[in-house]
Order: C-alpha cells, then structure tokens, then sequence
C-alpha cells in the first residue's frame, strides 16, 4: 500500500491509524497547496481532486476520502477495536461521528484557514465551530474517548482537526483562528490521545515531535 499523505493535514489521521493497525504503508508525501510530490511529481496526475489522504492498494486501486480510508485500513485489523464490527449500532455510531467530524469540524475550519478569502464570513464561521467543538466537549465528560473507553478511527480525525486551533495545550499546525483553551474535557482527552505511541510516532515522523 501507498499512502499519499500531507504533514499535519487531515492526513494526519490515517497515518495515525495505520500505526495504531499496526500496517505497513509507503508513505508519499505531498505539498498539499502546491500540489506537489516530495521528489517531484505533479500530484493531480495521481490524484484528479488534488487532495490527501490517497491509499494505493496493491492491485492499484485507489482508494479517496479520509474516513473511508481509515475504515478500511481498521477494518483490515478488526481486533484493534479501532471500528466496531459493520452491522452494528456501533458502527452506526461510528459513522455519525466520521461525518459529523467531515462536515462540522474539518470543512468548518476552512473559513478560518484562507480567513483573507472568506472575508466577513469568518464572523459566522467561528461561532459555529466553536459551538461544535464545546458540543464535543461536552460528550467528552467522563468518558476516554469518543466512543467510550475505546480509542477509534473518529480519536485519530478529531487529534489531526484539533491540531488546527488556537491553544496554549495545542501544537497548533495552521494557527486557525479559534481559541479552544476554554474546552477542558477535550484538552484531557488532547493529552491522552497525544500520548498514545502511534501518535508519538506519527508527530515525530510529520515533524512536530518533542
Ligand atoms: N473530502 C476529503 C477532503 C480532504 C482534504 O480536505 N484534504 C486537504 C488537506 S486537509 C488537501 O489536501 N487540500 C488540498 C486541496 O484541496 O487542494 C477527505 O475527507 O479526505
């Protein structure tokens, strides 16, 4: 498998399953703005939409979109607990969290990562995000995870997304402008998935150890 990934994007939470699956990938990294492969390469001749994650199986498949990746690279290891069985209510619970994450979270952000474009959008942006994200926190109260007790593929999207705020508990990448020092149950749970070993590795490899 190949995986074509960007250092600190939403890539990150791929790469951070497939450490936590224990797989093996190549890892191919991509400037994500430029469009470019690291080594050179046009990465709209792999990727039509120009975006990471990307997965080349070995019969050459390709497989798009973050949340389907990660499903599929857990679903691979099914003992890992990284999603639950397919059929279940679980799952069912899984896939509300991945899409809540996908439309809420992750697009939500992007007013606030090209502010200069969006121009006074931002001002509606913000609100919203910050009202989803004290949502998350608020499901986070006494519970490890986001699912429980249990850390899954929804863990390893919301650690690459939170990455993107403003917080003094955060190594924030992308210096989004939001502020999300007053969430205490998700800056807990920040430092407990932070400290899992794949995450260690994952950050070190991308560049954000220490
Ligand atoms: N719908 C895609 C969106 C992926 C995405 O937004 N990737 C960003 C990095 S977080 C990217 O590569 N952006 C470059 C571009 O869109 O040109 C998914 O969920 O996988």
């Amino acid at each position: 498998m190949k995986l074509y990934h960007a250092p600190g994007s939403c890539s990150q939470a791929v790469h951070i399953v497939l450490h936590e699956a224990g797989l093996d990938a190549e890892l191919i990294e991509v400037d994500a703005r430029r469009h470019v492969i690291a080594g050179g390469g046009d990465f709209f001749e792999v990727a039509p939409l120009g975006y990471v994650p990307l997965l080349v199986l070995d019969d050459g498949a390709v497989l798009r979109e973050g949340p389907v990746i990660a499903q599929y690279l857990a679903d691979l290891k099914p003992a890992s607990g990284l999603a639950p069985a397919q059929g279940t209510m679980a799952r069912y619970r899984l896939h509300e969290w991945l899409n809540f994450l996908t439309s809420e979270i992750h697009k939500g952000f992007l007013p606030l990562l090209y502010a200069v474009a969006a121009g006074r959008y931002v001002d509606t942006a913000r609100p919203r995000l910050l009202a989803r994200f004290a949502w998350i926190d608020q499901q986070l109260e006494g519970q490890r995870y986001l699912m429980g007790d249990t850390f899954t593929i929804a863990d390893a999207y919301l650690f690459a997304l939170t990455g993107w705020g403003k917080a003094a508990w955060l190594k924030s990448v992308y210096h989004a402008d939001i502020d999300l020092s007053g969430f205490e149950n998700l800056r807990a749970w920040y430092k407990r998935v932070r400290a899992r070993p794949s995450v260690l590795a994952v950050l070190e490899r991308e560049g954000f150890g220490g």
